[in-house]
């Protein structure tokens, strides 16, 4: 068995059941082995943007990794924006990048480069195989290190020799490091100030958002009369009527200050303290008041179901019932397409356990009021703020839930990054609903550009702003590549197609012009 065919085998073992890849020469041992060895689902990407968007998504789903397989420097390269947005959701994600065989390097051939380098600044763990015989233990070891304290992204860099040359066969699986626990004083800490009587947030993220954690959070809601909030951009999050409400801290600097300025003690649980996205001239970077007090129980990576269990009970609220969201669901509307019809259609027409991909941008701006109180649903959020992640990770967590409908929510400038993962949605046959906003502009930006206090913008900085000149058309792009698309342009044609396509299987798309 050559290195190759004892590393695929050893992501096997350790639960890795799918890759995401975009291969080259470097990487055709890989290739073979995949199909010597039973149990790896291989998924194609056409860029690798897209194959690391989509290793996020599937994560996201799956609660496990899946594997990359990158090619070299420059495939690695390309993907590195999407694995940026990994390591700051913490998703476990294992890289296999292809390397030239150790000898072939001092050569420096077209495609060598400092692969370790590039995989550095978003990867926890990296490591390069030196022989074939190390390579399946170093894959145990990446799969390990992905799911490690917190999350991350764990790149191994398969040298082509240690891929075809003989091997001593697969490695046993490691085990991850426990998840660390609450220290006893911050559980205290956190009891004492819920109990102060003055204004609380418990303010969560991470595996906080789901589950039995979501809900201890809702029982101390429910004890105490906390607020609970959560990140604006989250791995994700459970939501809908029945499960415990969670307010979003906005993305508007000012709206989160105004959110955020009566609140005398803040509790982190799986989240840092909330700053803004970005600073801007006179305004602060922090978005709590300088006199409010912070308890630091649990950062991400913890035992959050633990330290919400500890301080539920040093507050006798393990037993109590949780605050719940009731069931609501928006009337769809007539006439006009807006963000707000298309998002009553969301809230109205969303099927059970829905997947929400959102990378809406400024059309999503009022999305969690339509849906709260909606059919229960996991959100997915741009964790990172590079976008171009809509579309890949929407074809990832199909790929892990195949019996839920996924909807991606996705503005017409984020989505030109990364659209050919249409392409895999159609070869895939994924359940994927995708609602691309067509509103011709990077209509953040327009409000950024004031915001930053930037003067007199003129044609120049306008047309930097405006992706009309030619008009994209979604129809076209998305037929191209396999996926049967329409146009709405009003909210009535929207309802009508969004509905259609909701109960149609594999992927559709529906262009909302707007
Ligand atoms: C990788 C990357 N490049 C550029 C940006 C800057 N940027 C932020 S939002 C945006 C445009 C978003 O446009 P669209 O998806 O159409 O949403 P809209 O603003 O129209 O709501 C750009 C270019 C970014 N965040 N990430
Ligand atoms: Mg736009």
């Amino acid at each position: 068995m050559n290195g190759a065919e004892s590393l695929v085998r050893t992501l096997v073992a350790s639960g890795v059941d799918v890759c995401f890849s975009n291969p080259g020469t470097s990487e055709m041992h890989f290739v073979a082995a995949l199909d010597r060895v039973e149990g790896m689902r291989c998924v194609l990407g056409l860029f690798e943007g897209v194959v690391t968007g989509m290793a996020d998504g599937y994560a996201r789903m799956a609660l496990k990794p899946a594997s990359t397989l990158l090619h070299l420097g420059p495939g690695l390269g390309n993907g590195l924006a999407n694995l940026h947005n990994a390591k700051k959701a913490f998703t476990p994600v294992v890289n296999i990048v292809g390397e030239h065989a150790t000898y072939h390097i001092e050569y420096d051939a077209p495609l060598t480069a400092d692969i370790e380098g590039i995989a550095r600044p978003v990867s926890g763990w990296v490591k390069t195989s030196r022989s074939s015989k190390d390579v399946a233990a170093d894959g145990a070891d990446a799969v390990a290190a992905s799911m490690g304290v917190p999350g991350q992204v764990a790149t191994l860099i398969l040298p082509a020799n240690t891929a075809w040359e003989e091997s001593n066969g697969p490695a046993a699986p490691v085990a991850p490091v426990a998840r660390p626990k609450a220290s006893a004083d911050a559980v205290r800490a956190a009891a004492a100030a819920l109990t102060s009587g003055e204004e609380c947030m418990i303010h969560i993220s991470d595996t906080a958002l789901m589950g039995e954690a979501l809900e201890m959070a809702g029982r101390i809601m429910a004890k105490t009369g906390c607020r609970l909030s959560c990140k604006t951009s989250n791995r994700r999050w459970e939501r809908g009527a029945g499960r415990v409400p969670v307010e979003r801290i906005q993305y508007p600097v000012d709206i989160a200050l105004k959110q955020l300025e009566s609140v005398k003690n803040l509790i982190l649980i799986g989240a840092p303290v909330p700053v803004a996205f970005f600073a801007y001239p006179n305004k602060p970077s922090v978005l709590i008041p300088e006199s409010c007090n912070v308890v630091d129980v649990a950062r991400e990576g913890y035992d959050l179901l633990a330290a919400l269990t500890d301080i539920a009970e040093e507050l006798g609220a393990t037993d109590i019932e949780p605050v719940r969201q009731k069931a609501e669901k928006p009337a769809l509307m007539s006439g006009e397409l807006t963000p707000e019809s298309i998002a009553a259609a969301i809230g109205h027409l969303m099927p059970k356990d829905a997947i929400i991909a959102d990378e809406s941008v400024t059309s999503g701006r009022g999305l969690m009021p339509f849906t709260a109180g909606t059919e229960q649903h996991d959100w997915l959020s741009l964790t990172g703020g590079s976008i171009g992640i809509g579309m890949p990770y929407a074809t990832g967590a199909a790929i892990a839930c195949p019996d839920r409908k996924v909807i991606c929510l996705e503005g017409d400038g984020s989505g030109m990054y990364t659209l050919q993962a249409l392409w895999t949605q159609a070869r895939e046959k994924c359940n994927v609903v995708n609602v691309i906003f067509a509103n011709r502009t990077y209509e953040i930006l327009k409000g950024e550009l004031m915001n930053v206090g930037a003067e007199n913008p003129g044609r120049k900085a306008f047309d930097m702003l405006e992706i009309g000149r030619p008009d994209l058309d979604w129809r076209q792009l998305a037929q191209g590549m396999g996926v049967p698309a329409t146009r709405a342009t009003t909210a009535d044609e929207f309802n009508e197609q969004f509905k259609r396509a909701l109960n149609e299987p594999g992927p559709h798309l529906i262009e909302a012009w707007m």
